[in-house]
């Protein structure tokens, strides 16, 4: 332990074999704080920057405004915190247990909730644990008597190409639905970053692919996965049922079906995901009211029942107009029902629905009635068979 009152010295004295087991025992902090892996990129994305230009050209962003606002920074993390050399990149599985997928998106009448959202919004968990990193990160190198590093933690708003930068550290490779994929673990898990100045050495990326697959891209209900590797956002029904602030285009709304926040289809059928682990975190587990709900529990819900109930989730951001908005379609989509008309209908005139509420909510009884109308002459059509056919047992 250097005398406090020594001055402390550069970041540069570090040799390289210090360096190297620093690095080491990051990736041992890193499993201690609950992420599953850590790997570590420089900060070069020169080869992105077209790619993500292109996306851009293509108004494949729609309303994020966001993914266009910072020029390329995204591709450049020493332009987003000057300093930065490094990129500490992490995973931290999310799958919940009894994750009950197939039940949930086989039931017409529930909500179906996007898997990574369930429980706690892991914005906060992943950022306060990379602070936890860094804090051991200086801790230690003080120990050494060197001086603390310029590090900062991001995951998920900030304008940075996470999956590349984790792609590039060893953590994947980048399934054709454009997502990172492990070969031991999935896609299943978020990414985050600690953005740091010490010239720390860096992992070899993963040399992996998904062959032949195709899967993803025959299974998006929306077509949204334009080309390999490319979602057009505008057509994901994350996008549509997160993003989105108005009205969602009428050529999406069966596509939906019951899935009212975000979408899952794309991991669901890739085959990688067979050996994904679940998660070790119950902040993620699935909240009980989130679990396989009824749509019609769920558009009851007033605007204080919404914001109490999703408290500290993710869900909560979009605001009980949006909510409404996504079950409204939800409710469309399910057989039809005298209560799901009754809901709707009552809903309409609740104070607090908008033009927009309104609107989904008059699609939705369109579809319902349109059900109700066809059932019926299906049905009428039967009882005049019967009536011709079986006259002694009509
Ligand atoms: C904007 C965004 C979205 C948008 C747009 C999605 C998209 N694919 O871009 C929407 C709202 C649709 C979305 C949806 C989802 N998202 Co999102 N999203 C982001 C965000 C904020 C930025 C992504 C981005 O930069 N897009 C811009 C485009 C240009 O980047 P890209 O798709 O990676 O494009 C690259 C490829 O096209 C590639 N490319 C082009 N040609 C080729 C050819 C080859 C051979 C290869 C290898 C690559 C390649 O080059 C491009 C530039 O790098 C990130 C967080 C972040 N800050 O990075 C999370 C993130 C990507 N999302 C995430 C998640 C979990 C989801 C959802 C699963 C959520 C859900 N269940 O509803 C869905 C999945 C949809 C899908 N298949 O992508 C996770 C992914 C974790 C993982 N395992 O990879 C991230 C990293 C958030 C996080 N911190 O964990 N998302
Ligand atoms: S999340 Fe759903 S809509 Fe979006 S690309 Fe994947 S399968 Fe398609
Ligand atoms: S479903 Fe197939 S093509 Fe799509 S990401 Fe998984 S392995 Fe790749």
């Amino acid at each position: 332990m250097p005398n406090s009152a020594q001055p402390l010295a550069p970041i540069s004295q570090l040799t390289p074999a210090v360096l190297r087991k620093l690095a080491e025992q990051i990736k041992v902090w890193g499993q201690e704080l609950g992420f599953a892996q850590l790997g570590i990129c420089d900060t070069h994305l020169t080869s992105e920057e077209p790619k993500l230009q292109q996306w851009l050209d293509n108004q494949y962003h729609g309303e994020m405004g966001y993914m266009a606002n910072h020029g390329m920074m995204r591709a450049r993390p020493h332009e987003l915190h000057t300093g930065t050399i490094r990129v500490i990149s992490a995973r931290m599985d999310y799958l919940p247990p009894n994750a009950g997928f197939a039940a949930n998106l086989n039931d017409p009448n529930a909500g179906y909730i996007s898997r990574y959202a369930g429980g706690r919004d892991y914005h906060k968990i992943i950022r306060n644990r990379l602070k936890k990193l860094a804090d051991k990160i200086e801790a230690a190198l003080k120990e050494m008597g060197i001086s603390k590093p310029n590090s900062r933690p991001f995951v998920d708003s900030a304008p940075v190409l996470e999956r590349p930068l984790a792609d590039k550290a060893g953590l994947g490779w980048t399934g054709k639905h454009s997502l990172l994929l492990n070969a031991d673990a999935g896609s299943w898990f978020f990414l985050g970053e600690l953005l740091i100045d010490l010239p720390l050495p860096v992992d070899i990326p993963v040399v992996a692919d998904c062959n032949t697959c195709v899967a993803c891209i025959k299974s998006c209900p929306t077509n949204a996965i334009v080309e390999p590797y490319i979602v057009d956002g505008r057509r994901c029904i994350s996008y549509l049922t997160i993003e989105l602030q108005g009205a969602i285009p009428v050529e999406f709304r069966q596509a939906i079906g019951n899935r009212i926040y975000g979408c899952d289809d794309c991991q669901l059928v890739c085959p990688i995901n067979r050996v994904a682990p679940l998660t070790a975190e119950a902040d993620y587990h699935t909240r009980t009211p989130l679990q396989h709900p009824d749509l019609l529990t769920l558009f009851a819900w007033t605007e204080t029942e919404f914001l109490k109930l999703t408290e500290g989730s993710a869900i909560r951001r979009l605001g009980h107009r949006r909510w409404l908005r996504n079950i409204a379609i939800a409710l469309g989509n399910a057989p039809t029902s005298t209560a799901i008309i009754s809901a709707l209908t009552a809903r309409k005139l609740s104070t607090e629905v908008d033009d927009m509420v309104i609107e989904h909510i008059d699609w939705a009884l369109e579809q319902q009635h349109l059900k109700l109308s066809q059932l019926s002459r299906k049905t009428q059509r039967v009882i005049r068979t019967i009536e011709k056919g079986l006259p002694r047992d009509a």
